[in-house]
């Protein structure tokens, strides 16, 4: 009883920010997303009658991560199963500093629990409790059960692929600016907007109008469109937090010195579109022929300590055996 599972991290192009019901983890707003091949989160889960206790190892290091033995209760719940276990996981994306590891994390850790336990795992999304174990895990992960541009609905939380990855050739150049944790996680930093950001409303009713606009982009695979939309949610999230009391500012100054390098390019012609999440990186939208060039820009940009060049990748997966 035991299985292996491979997520990529998703970066979101409409930007999920705010809860509707904390315990469920139901968002307050939709959302879109390309899953990337790399980096990622590879997990093994082996239920096992010799254990008395649930056991998580990240990277070698034990850890007593509630959200992960959650995971395997639901999945035991869902499958008759008393049996603990163990969950090993090899993460590759810097840890809890904004780029999306827990998405990663737990669409693989839901996937290889799930197989482990003998469900189906054919057509993933059409699994409401595999897509509710990993949600309440990460609310940003069950986009990553899926490959390409995906949209997570928030009325009903189910998930569906836009676009395949194959279907448009884009890259994601990421500059990582820190390898340090942030300073307040995805849930408080979203309680606290919710609760005391007065612009938190109006990114709420506004949010329905940039998903439109991003969703008709891709139907016109219309890059800059599509980029423009992009970066209208990731600004708009970032004021309505920045609004937040006492504030929440995950922006650094080298944030905006790279958003300076984005707008430079395309005065320069390439269409290049940036996005920022719980964290300082920054994660540039472009095509395939013009990332060797967004790359270069990136790494002129002072204190930008690594880029990475992402490609349109798959929906987690199994692996091994
Ligand atoms: C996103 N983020 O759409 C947004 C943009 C960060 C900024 O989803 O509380 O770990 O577990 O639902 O999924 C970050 O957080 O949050 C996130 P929870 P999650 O990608």
């Amino acid at each position: 009883m035991h299985a292996t599972a491979r997520a990529g991290i998703n970066i979101a192009l409409v930007k999920y920010w705010g809860k509707r019901d904390d315990a469920e983890n139901l968002p307050a707003v939709g959302s879109l997303s390309l899953t990337l091949d790399s980096p990622g989160t590879t997990t093994t889960v082996r239920f096992d009658a010799g254990l008395p206790a649930d056991r998580f190892t990240l990277n070698g290091q034990e850890r007593a991560d509630r959200r992960v033995f959650q995971a395997l209760d639901a999945v035991r719940a869902h499958a008759g199963l008393a049996l603990r276990a163990q969950v090993t996981s090899e993460n590759t994306v810097p840890t809890a500093s904004g780029l999306a590891s827990s998405a990663s994390g737990a669409a693989a850790l839901g996937l290889a629990a799930w197989a482990a336990a003998g469900l189906p795992t054919d057509d993933l999304a059409a699994q409401p409790a595999l897509v509710a174990l990993v949600r309440r895990a990460s609310g940003s992960a069950p986009r990553s059960l899926l490959g390409g541009l995906v949209e997570l609905d928030r009325d009903t939380t189910a998930v569906t692929q836009v676009l395949a990855p194959q279907a448009w050739d884009l890259r994601m150049v990421i500059a990582v600016m820190t390898h340090q944790e942030k300073k307040v996680k995805s849930r408080p930093g979203m309680t606290l907007t919710r609760e005391t950001s007065p612009y938190y409303a109006a990114w709420v009713e506004h949010h329905a109008a940039d998903l439109a606009a991003a969703r008709a982009a891709i139907d016109a695979r219309d890059l800059d469109a599509l980029g423009a939309a992009m970066e209208r949610s990731t600004l708009r999230m970032h004021a309505c937090m920045l609004a937040a009391d006492p504030p929440l500012r995950y922006l650094s100054g080298r944030t905006l010195d790279a958003l300076d390098a984005v707008e430079a390019l395309r005065a320069d012609g390439v269409s290049a579109w940036a996005t920022m999440d719980a964290g300082p990186h920054v994660k540039v939208l472009c095509h395939a022929a013009d990332a060797a060039r967004v790359h270069q820009a990136l790494i002129d940009v002072v204190g930008v300590s690594e880029v990475l060049v992402a490609r349109p990748g798959p929906g987690a997966r199994r692996v091994g055996g």
